[in-house]
């Protein structure tokens, strides 16, 4: 047997015999030429299999195989610039490693609930795979970003005594007679690091009840939050518009094939270059309701009301300065007008929404323990975050990025379940 290659690197062979493992994804054939475009996760190949040139048995295995058989092909590998991946294999023996009968997958259009029943097999398909892939250069690009300045990664606990954003929108769960939840943010957390390493980040799956069936919402997400001492709302919110600038460039620098997959107009993400614009909340409520809107100061924004503020921008936006019974009890009040906090959400361009929440924290102990109080959170649990404010308080910010949200937009997607891997929605546990 020839030596085993990657169909990713198939270029480094050009005019050898190699041997190639993976899947059928497809086979065609006409009399006396056939074809079969086979992946190996690196890459798909086209193996062609003249007739007259191959025994009798290597072409009615060939007509025998269905999609998703995993075989072995051995050929030549040539160059071929109208292939895709620019090469092609003249196949001289298949072997069948194991087979694959009637496949649930079509190549015609299925619905998205048995699509999702089969996500298991569904990662094989294209736009998935490619969606997948922009998703790890993402994550990648996450990493590099903050390892580059200097920020530590701190893990946070996903078992955790403390309500995170809200209380309503808990998984809870029995800790040995205790009450635990599944983490909503690692945001406390990181504040602590942040007084040992100044500058942290981490990066996890966070978990929310939240019972809207929303393309925006998932159950289980990931997000990547830094902390920053030192840094108020203004650095906060420079550090977030170079930080998804930075992810919008790497997906474009490296992510070429797959947004061409995905069918993505990339020109729509050559725009993203700071500054982005910013308003205010007040601002922004007058702009809605001078488009006719009845929104009143004091609600929070709705998805509509996002997509109507960003319409006009090619870049995200900034909403800062939320009013304070809007949002989080850890936001530092806004010293110039109390009824708002000193936060930001930042909406992406073309309705994705919003993708990140920030803000500067409340670094005064008894503002903070009003707060608490208020807000009706058990004071005990937060004891802990409390010390924050009595030993050595600092002012400091930090947001939440979520991924799948971040990627959907890079990619074009409509909705955020097909950005990672196995979604966990209201409905779904399953696979
Ligand atoms: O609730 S956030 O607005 N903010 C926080 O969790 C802060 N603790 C972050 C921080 O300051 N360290 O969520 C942040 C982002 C939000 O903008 C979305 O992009 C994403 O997390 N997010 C979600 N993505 C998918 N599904 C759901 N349910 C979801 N909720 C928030």
């Amino acid at each position: 047997m020839s030596e085993i290659v990657e169909i990713g690197s198939l270029g480094e062979h050009v005019g050898r015999e190699v041997t190639v493992l993976g899947w059928v994804e497809h086979t065609r054939g006409h009399g006396k030429v056939a074809f079969l475009d086979v992946r190996d996760g690196t890459g798909v190949v086209q193996g062609v299999v003249v007739k007259k040139e191959v025994p009798e048995e290597v072409w009615e295995r060939h007509a025998a195989l269905t999609q998703e058989t995993t075989v072995q092909v051995e050929g030549e590998v040539r160059a071929e610039p109208r292939a895709p991946g620019g090469y092609e294999l003249g196949v001289r023996a298949i072997r069948v490693l194991a087979s694959s009968e009637e496949y649930p997958i079509q190549p015609k259009e299925h619905g998205v609930d048995f699509l999702l029943d089969l996500r298991h097999l569904w990662l094989r398909s294209p736009q998935q795979r490619a969606g997948l892939r922009v998703r790890h250069e993402v994550e990648q690009a996450i990493h590099d970003f903050y390892y580059q300045r200097g920020f530590v990664r701190i893990d946070t606990p996903i078992l955790t005594g403390s309500i995170g954003e809200h209380a309503g929108t808990l998984f809870e769960t029995d800790y040995f007679g205790e009450k635990a939840y599944l983490a909503q943010t690692g945001q406390l957390y990181v504040e602590a690091a942040a007084a040992a390493f100044r500058k942290v980040y981490c990066f996890g799956p966070t978990f929310r009840a939240e019972k809207s069936k929303t393309r925006r919402h998932l159950t289980e997400f990931w997000m990547v939050e830094p902390e920053v001492a030192f840094a108020d709302s203004e650095a906060n919110m420079r550090l977030q518009e170079d930080f998804v600038c930075y992810l919008v460039e790497r997906a474009l620098e490296r992510c070429g094939e797959e947004l061409k997959v995905l069918e993505r107009d990339t020109s729509r993400l050559e725009n993203v270059r700071p500054p982005f614009p910013r308003v205010s909340y007040s601002e922004a409520i007058e702009i809605l309701r001078g488009k006719g809107s009845g929104i009143e100061w004091g609600s929070d924004l709705g998805a509509p009301d996002e997509v109507t503020l960003v319409e006009p921008h090619d870049r995200p936006l900034f909403v800062y300065n939320y009013p304070k019974e809007a949002k989080a009890f850890y936001m530092k009040e806004n010293p110039e007008d109390p009824r708002t906090v000193l936060c930001d959400d930042l909406l992406a361009p073309e309705g994705y929404g919003e993708i990140i929440g920030g803000s500067q924290r409340e670094d005064d102990l008894e503002r903070l323990r009003a707060r608490i109080r208020e807000q009706g959170l058990p004071e005990a649990a937060y004891s802990w975050y409390l010390d924050l404010r009595r030993y050595g308080t600092f002012p400091h910010s930090g947001f939440g990025l979520g991924v799948e949200r971040t990627v959907a937009w890079i990619t074009g997607r409509n909705h955020i379940r097909e950005l990672i891997p196995f979604p966990r929605l209201m409905n779904r546990l399953n696979p």
